[in-house]
C-alpha cells in the first residue's frame, strides 16, 4: 500500500519508520477518529477477538498498537480498531484505544499477595455458580465473589446448580437476608439445562459467570447460547472436584441480547483490594443507621460502640441480615480459599 500523506497517517506508518518511537503522538490521535468500535470477547496469547457491530456485524482478530503501551486489554473492554477490520482469515486489525472502564470485577491472587488481575471489564452482573453438590458449595467462596461484586458496584446474582443432586434450600436460607436475586437450575430427565431462570435475569445485561470449577458455567452458556460449544468436564468422581475444563474467558452474545462471560473455575478469590469500610455501601438499610457510628467503624461485629448494634436492640434492622453482612464483611479477612 502507498504511503499516504502525512495528514492522514496513522500509527502503522510510525512503526515501520525506525527513529520516530519517542516522538509526542498527539499528532496522530485524527487517524483515531475514525476508529471502530469493538468488544473484546476473547485474549489468547496476545491476539484478541473482537466483536464489531454491523453493519454487517463480524468477529475480528486484534493485536494492540505500540501506542498502547503496557496497558492490558481484557474481555469486556470496549476498543477502537483500525486496520483491516474486515474479518476475513488471517486479517489483523489494531487496537488502538481502550474506552474508559464502567466497573472491573478484580480479584487479588491471594490476600497477601497484592498483586491485581482484572478478570473482566465492564460487566453489569456477577452470576455467583455454586453446585449443590458435586462440587460441595463453598459459602465462604460465595460470600468473598458477592463481597468483591459489591465492592466494584456490579449487581449480584446467586446462581444454585445441580438441583437434581440434592435440595437447595438450606443454602439459599443462608443467602435469603442479602437481598441478592437467586435462581435454581438443574438437569432436565433428557440430561439436558433449563436456563431459563437464569436468562430472564440476563437480557440485555453483561453478566460474567464466576465459580468453582466444576459447577456447570460452561454448561449454563452452552444451554444458552446455541452454538457456544463451550467444553464442560466431568467432575472427578474421587476428589469431586472440578477439572478446570475452560481455561480463559470468553464473551459470547445471548440470543435476545445482551453478553455472557464464562470464566475458568476458581479455587480462591482475593480481596485485598477491597476497601472493608466501603461494604456497608451496598447495604443502605444498615447504612442509614451508621450515621452516630464512631470515626473509622467498619461496623464489623466486634466494633465497639457501632451503631448498628443500637438499631438492632431498637428492632430498627433485621438481625439475620446484620448477621450476613458482618459474615461477609470478616470473609474479607479470612484466607482466599477457605
Ligand atoms: N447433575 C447435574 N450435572 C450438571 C448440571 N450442570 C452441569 N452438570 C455437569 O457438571 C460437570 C461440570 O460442568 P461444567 O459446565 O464443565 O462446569 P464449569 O463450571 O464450566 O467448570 P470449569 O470450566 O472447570 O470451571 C459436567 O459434567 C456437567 O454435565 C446439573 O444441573 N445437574
Ligand atoms: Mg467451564
Ligand atoms: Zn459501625
Amino acid at each position: 500500500m502507498a504511503r499516504r500523506a502525512t495528514a492522514s497517517y496513522d500509527e502503522r506508518d510510525v512503526k515501520v519508520r525506525p527513529g520516530r518511537g519517542s516522538r509526542p503522538r498527539s499528532k496522530l490521535r485524527p487517524a483515531h477518529a475514525n476508529a471502530r468500535p469493538g468488544l473484546v470477547t476473547a485474549v489468547d496469547r496476545g491476539r484478541y477477538t473482537c466483536f464489531l457491530d454491523g453493519p454487517p456485524a463480524r468477529v475480528v482478530t486484534a493485536m494492540t498498537a505500540r501506542e498502547l503501551g503496557r496497558k492490558a486489554v481484557v474481555v469486556g473492554d470496549r476498543v477502537g480498531l483500525v486496520g483491516d477490520v474486515s474479518g476475513q482469515p488471517g486479517s489483523l486489525a489494531r487496537i488502538v484505544r481502550v474506552e474508559e472502564r464502567s466497573t472491573v470485577l478484580r480479584r487479588t491472587a491471594d490476600d497477601d499477595d497484592p498483586v491485581e488481575r482484572v478478570v473482566v471489564a465492564n460487566p453489569e452482573q456477577l452470576l455467583v455458580v455454586t453446585a449443590v453438590a458435586d462440587p460441595e458449595p463453598r459459602p465462604r467462596l460465595i460470600d468473598r465473589c458477592l463481597v468483591a461484586a459489591f465492592d466494584a458496584g456490579i449487581k449480584p446474582l446467586l446462581c444454585v446448580t445441580k438441583a437434581d443432586l440434592a435440595d437447595p434450600s438450606q443454602l439459599l436460607a443462608t443467602y435469603a437476608p442479602l437481598d441478592v436475586p437467586t435462581v435454581v437450575t438443574q438437569a432436565t430427565d433428557d440430561g439436558g439445562i433449563d436456563p431459563s431462570p437464569v436468562a430472564e435475569h440476563l437480557r440485555d445485561r453483561v453478566t460474567v459467570f464466576v465459580g468453582h470449577s466444576g459447577v456447570g458455567k460452561s454448561t449454563l452458556v452452552n444451554a444458552m447460547v446455541p452454538g457456544a460449544h463451550r467444553a464442560t468436564g466431568a467432575v472427578n468422581v474421587v476428589t469431586g472436584r472440578g477439572r478446570h475444563t475452560s481455561t480463559s474467558a470468553v464473551a459470547l452474545a445471548l440470543p435476545d441480547g445482551g453478553w455472557v462471560i464464562d470464566t475458568p473455575g476458581i479455587r480462591s478469590f482475593g480481596l485485598a483490594h477491597v476497601e472493608p469500610a466501603r461494604l456497608i455501601l451496598a447495604f443502605p438499610d444498615l447504612a442509614a443507621e451508621t450515621a452516630d457510628c464512631p470515626r473509622g467503624c467498619v461496623h464489623g461485629a466486634d466494633a465497639p460502640e457501632c451503631g448498628l448494634d443500637d438499631a438492632l436492640a431498637a428492632g430498627r434492622i433485621d438481625g439475620a441480615r446484620l448477621d450476613s453482612f458482618r459474615r461477609l464483611l470478616a470473609s474479607r479477612d479470612r484466607q482466599a480459599g477457605d
